[in-house]
């Protein structure tokens, strides 16, 4: 039987990594796109050299106050060539999910976090009906090395993230630009999703499936224009809603305006979701036509005062209710599974785990009920287009002796977990 939330943990607080971003050391697709010159910033080498040091990180979550970890598999490194497994590496991860369960951290595995291994783009393209077998294949592997001890699984890590930047816009691997293709790319990749949750249930059937869907607030440019009002409704139709849409009812059909039309149906995908994950990080502002876009521009503002994140992220506590509420239609138990703040002082980390707790609160008096709160980031992680720029960790990482180094913001995270994994447990 599937069984989410947990009744042993009814409330999971942690915090979240993904492989490439901290392990080091993991030749795959993003590498190449480093080295053809496609980010700013360092290319990512070592990153924090999570994948010697991983049970210490873990040991640092628990001493945040942490009983929960979320963290990605690298494909690249478990199936390094096609079909050829590194039952080493199946074996590293095996010991680091023994290791958080050993601490007291219910596992949170993510399976799929934007890296392929070299040979997947060539030979199995996400356009193609044979990624999803290729997919199946590496999350049954992993799943057989770690279910006894994994229980919530996310298979896809903000699927829309990875098909509008890797298939339309081109800024991430596979680099492609087609309305077409990104529309092919999102069928297949769903039906990975159908796929490897059947193969992980029958694997073990009390696994708690979940995506971890990242979520926006998005508000017009200038409220009294009709365009920018619809311009930020049909983003929010689109971005946040569509997903959700695909997961509860197996069927999609949205347009990105002017003339990409996606639409699609996946047979049983409907089935799939034990637990919605919500990534969310910040607010959009809409303006209708653009100016730089053809369709509309969108920016970040400092709307309310707070100040704009290091990399220019508006903080924008006050949309997580109603974002929160958008999910809930789901009707899923919903987890937020990333949530975090590129800030190096740590001048408004303390201010920003508080706000967005009380907004999780609220509208968890409302129908949407938060059953777990992942931070984004434990550790300064490396940021994709961005390099080492943006520093998201709880704890600072000097990249010359890898040393760990709490921020003062790891006490506020700690005493917030301790009142949310403390409070009633929300209702199923
Ligand atoms: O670092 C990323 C993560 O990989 C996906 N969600 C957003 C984070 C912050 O940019």
């Amino acid at each position: 039987m599937r069984l989410f939330p947990f009744c042993d943990r009814p409330r999971l607080w942690g915090v979240a990594v993904s492989h490439y971003q901290v392990e080091g050391s993991d030749p795959c697709d993003w590498t190449d796109w480093e080295a053809s010159g496609r980010t700013k910033g360092e290319p990512c080498g070592e990153a924090v050299e999570s994948w010697a040091r991983y049970e210490g990180d873990a040991a640092l979550a628990r001493q945040a106050g942490s009983n929960a970890f979320r963290f990605s598999v690298s494909w690249s490194r478990v199936e390094p060539r096609r079909g050829e497994f590194d039952l080493a590496a199946l074996e590293r991860y095996r010991r680091f999910v023994e290791e958080l369960v050993r601490l007291g951290l219910e596992p949170a595995v993510t399976l799929f976090h934007y890296t392929h291994p070299r040979w997947f783009h060539a030979e199995t393209p996400w356009t193609s009906p044979r990624s999803v077998d290729v997919f199946k294949r590496f999350a049954s592997r992993v799943a057989e090395a770690l279910a006894p001890h994994a229980r919530l699984w996310t298979i896809l890590n903000e699927p829309l993230v990875f098909i509008l930047g890797g298939f339309l816009d081109g800024q991430i691997p596979p680099g492609i630009s087609r309305g077409d293709e990104a529309g092919s790319a999102l069928v297949n990749l769903l039906t990975a999703h159908r796929e490897a949750a059947w193969a992980i249930r029958e694997r073990q059937p009390s696994a708690a499936i979940g995506v971890a869907h990242n979520m926006m607030g998005f508000r017009p440019e200038r409220a009294g224009w009709f365009l920018d009002r619809w311009i930020s409704a049909r983003a929010r139709d689109l971005y946040n809603m569509g997903l959700i849409e695909a997961f509860t009812t197996g069927r999609w059909s949205f347009t990105l305006p002017p003339l990409t039309r996606f639409r699609g149906r996946v047979e049983g995908l409907e089935n799939t979701l034990d637990v919605l994950g919500i990534n969310y990080y910040s607010r959009l502002h809409l303006q209708c036509p653009g100016r730089e876009r053809l369709l509309s521009d969108f920016r970040y503002r400092d709307v309310s005062g707070r100040g704009l994140t290091d990399n220019g992220w508006e903080i924008a506590p006050e949309e997580l209710p109603s974002i929160l509420s958008d999910a809930a239609q789901s009707g899923k138990p919903l987890v937020v599974t990333e949530n975090g703040i590129a800030d190096s002082q740590d001048k408004f980390r303390d201010a920003f785990l508080r706000d967005h707790f009380a907004a999780i609160s609220s509208a968890s008096i409302g129908r949407a009920r938060v059953h777990g709160y992942f931070h984004w980031s434990l550790l300064d992680n490396y940021e994709w287009l961005d390099g080492f720029g943006p520093k998201f960790g709880l704890f600072s990482v000097d990249r010359k002796t890898m040393e760990r180094h709490p921020r003062p913001s790891v006490e506020t995270f700690r005493s917030l977990g301790e009142a949310f994994v403390s409070a009633e447990p929300a209702p199923a």
